[in-house]
């Protein structure tokens, strides 16, 4: 059955897209463009109580009956122990899934998401302190995803869920300013990522409504 993905063209919303298409889980897209404050509609917010991107509505959920999750990394797990798929089996290898995932949700996205709101901010006096303060965490970020890809192909060994998360925003480098040329492993991953066709069709499918 069709799942619905309550969504919009962000790092956040990419994720789900991502993990989706690799799971070759049918989907389809609800676009929730959150530059109109949809975000805030009383249908939304009944799926979404937090008023953000994403979520979904698995008509199929555990029992049978439909189930509805917010949050990202809820709704990477929820998918990943339904299909089996990018989450594995073994205890001592989900604990691995579970760090990277949670340093995504917790670090890797609300960092560089304030360098986006910084960078964007037009007078240098409001702009300067919270730049050059979230710029330096996040750059702190990547080191230590660098380091991690030195020996392991992937964040948590094998491909997984955690690694579509931190995709989600490695997807926006450039908006947080940061050149992957200098974090080669992390370059090295994004490009193996983005090869694969499934994260391609997750990366691009519109997200947004056209015009
Ligand atoms: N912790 C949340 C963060 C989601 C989030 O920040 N979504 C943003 C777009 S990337 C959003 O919907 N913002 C709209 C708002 O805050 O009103 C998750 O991982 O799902």
């Amino acid at each position: 059955m069709t799942v619905q993905l309550h969504t919009f063209d962000t790092p956040n919303g990419r994720k789900i897209s991502v993990a989706l298409e690799e799971m070759g889980l049918p989907y389809e897209v609800r676009v929730v463009d959150i530059t109109q404050n949809e975000q805030f509609d009383p249908a939304f917010l009944t799926i979404s109580p937090n008023n953000k991107i994403p979520a979904i509505v698995d008509p199929d959920g555990p029992d049978g009956r439909p189930i509805s999750v917010f949050e990202s990394g809820a709704i990477l797990l929820y998918l990943g122990m339904k299909t089996g798929r990018f989450w594995p089996t073994d205890r001592r290898a989900q604990v691995s899934v579970l760090e990277w995932l949670m340093f995504q949700v917790g670090g890797f996205g609300p960092m560089p998401g304030q360098v986006h709101h910084f960078a964007a901010l037009e007078r240098e006096a409001d702009r300067a302190y919270g730049l050059a303060r979230f710029s330096a965490e996040t750059r702190r970020l990547y080191g230590v995803m660098d380091r991690r890809l030195a020996d392991h192909a992937f964040l948590a060994g094998e491909i997984s869920i955690a690694d579509f998360a931190i995709l989600g925003w490695v997807w926006r480098h450039e908006r947080h300013r940061v050149d992957l040329a200098d974090f080669p492993n992390v370059q090295r991953w994004y490009r193996a990522m983005g090869e694969r066709p499934a994260t391609a069709r997750g990366l691009s499918v519109p997200l947004r409504r056209a015009g």
